[in-house]
């Protein structure tokens, strides 16, 4: 008698064999297929994200600041993926009052927080944090009253601004609760924006430059179309009618990846790892060298490469243009280190061969900078990622109810079903 692995032992090369005969865009992931409606931003592969048809140097000279920064800040990112208009100083301040006002976490849910083992991964507390934050859903409630589907929006945007609010709240008290447990969080200033209190809450409120770094950072992670694996599990889950506090919290679990958004933890570790091998002399070689024995390992380099893109994300470049009107970020050694590296990585890409884009993403360059400020836990970083893509995904389904949009339900096909089709 064959014990159920045994069975599976010889089932598994015969699908194996099956499955290589099939045709590619019916297993690559889906890359490509136009099957979604996203409104806040469309991603080219050339140019990059834009929301609402501006880039990210047009945001950065259109959308209001924060108060004394230069930054783009949440609260006019939120605006303009929600309504598609650049909104006034006046509008944007009432917004981070709004959020402020919002931002306490209901008693059992820092409780429930609290009682978590600080060895669970971060990014694993503030899905379940967020998760339970839905013993508060306005939706749910209205749903379960009985109301009309026109009136599905207005009960999910009242969701999403509650969620807005406390996320940042609640990532604050997970990286205390993990990193500097027993120290007080201060209270929300009301009249600061949503990501300078979370600078505040997390323990860094008298360092400008982080806090106008942040902002600049969740405003552009914000959205970046809807097929990314994040993304699009808040639009499946919220087909659904979950409410946007189960649909993010699942999101938030595609984000955990090391494919999606775990990467810029793992760039970091990478950078750190190839500084304490190459030692003093970091040159273009000794990095190449690198680099080479992390893909003959048969690692992906972490940072490069993109499902859609096919040149340098310019989140990359607006976060290194940070860095170069900084001169103690020009002096620190990990972003020299992670410059260099972007010397000379798209060329080993390019000769590697197989990723279709060798250019560096977002995260190649999101930890360093946090990293240089003092904010040292990589595994936190992830979380600052996931405080931010709430932007996108909760505009998403505000407007999937508005436009009354279905559950999704694509067709799938079994390896027969295909070849079928394909003979
Ligand atoms: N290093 C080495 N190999 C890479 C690579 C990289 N950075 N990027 C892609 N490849 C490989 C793929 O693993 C794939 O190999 P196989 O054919 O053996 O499976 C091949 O190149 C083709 O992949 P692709 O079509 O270019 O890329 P995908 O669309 O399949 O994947 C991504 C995109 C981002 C998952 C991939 O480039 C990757 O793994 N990058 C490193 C991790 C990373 O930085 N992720 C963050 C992305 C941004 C984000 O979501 O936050």
């Amino acid at each position: 008698t064959k014990t159920i692995r045994e069975a599976l032992e010889e089932v598994i090369p015969v699908k194996q064999a099956q499955l290589k005969k099939l045709v590619e865009h019916l297993l690559g992931g889906m890359r490509g297929l136009k099957a979604m409606l996203w409104e806040a931003s469309v991603l080219d592969p050339i140019e990059g994200i834009e929301f609402h048809n501006k880039t990210i140097p047009q945001c950065q000279q259109e959308l209001p600041p924060a108060a004394g920064g230069k930054e783009i800040i949440a609260e006019s990112m939120l605006w303009l993926l929600l309504t598609g208009k650049v909104p006034t100083e006046a509008e944007v301040r009432q917004l981070s009052r709004e959020l402020a006002e919002k931002g306490e976490l209901p008693e059992y849910v820092e409780k429930f927080i609290d009682s978590l083992p600080p060895t669970l991964h971060p990014m694993t507390q503030l899905g379940m944090g967020v998760a339970a934050l839905n013993h508060e859903s306005k939706f749910q409630a209205a749903y379960e009253s009985g109301i009309k589907k026109t009136e599905y929006w207005t009960y999910t945007l009242e969701d999403s601004i509650n969620l807005l609010a406390r996320l940042p709240t609640l990532a604050a008290r997970i990286y205390r609760n993990v990193y500097n447990p027993g120290q007080p969080i201060p209270a929300i200033n009301k009249d600061l924006d949503l990501v300078g209190n979370y600078v505040n809450q997390l323990g860094f409120g008298e360092n400008k430059d982080l806090t106008e770094y942040l902002r600049l950072y969740i405003a552009i992670h914000g959205d970046h179309e809807g097929g990314n694996a994040s993304a699009h599990t808040a639009h499946l889950v919220g087909s659904t009618l979950s409410d946007p506090y189960l649909s993010y919290a699942a999101a938030l679990y595609a984000l955990a990846g090391p494919l999606h958004g775990l990467a810029n933890q793992e760039v970091l570790r990478w950078q750190l790892n190839m500084q304490k091998e190459i030692g003093g002399e970091v040159t273009h070689e000794n990095i190449k060298e690198f680099l080479w024995r992390t893909l003959k390992s048969g690692q992906v380099v972490p940072g490069y490469g993109h499902g859609v893109l096919r040149n340098p994300d310019p989140r990359f470049m607006a976060l290194q243009q940070f860095c170069d009107t900084r001169p103690d970020l020009l002096a620190d050694p990990v972003i020299q280190l992670v410059k260099k590296t972007y010397e000379v990585a798209p060329d080993v890409l390019k000769e590697h061969g197989k990723t279709k884009n060798p250019y560096p993403n977002v995260d190649a360059a999101s930890g360093c900078v946090l990293y240089h400020y003092g904010l040292t836990q990589f595994k936190y970083y992830t979380v600052i990622f996931g405080v931010s893509r709430a932007l996108g995904c909760v505009t998403q389904l505000v407007w999937a109810r508005a436009l009354g949009l279905p559950i999704e339900r694509p067709k799938s096909l079994s390896m027969e079903a295909i070849e079928k089709l394909i003979k």
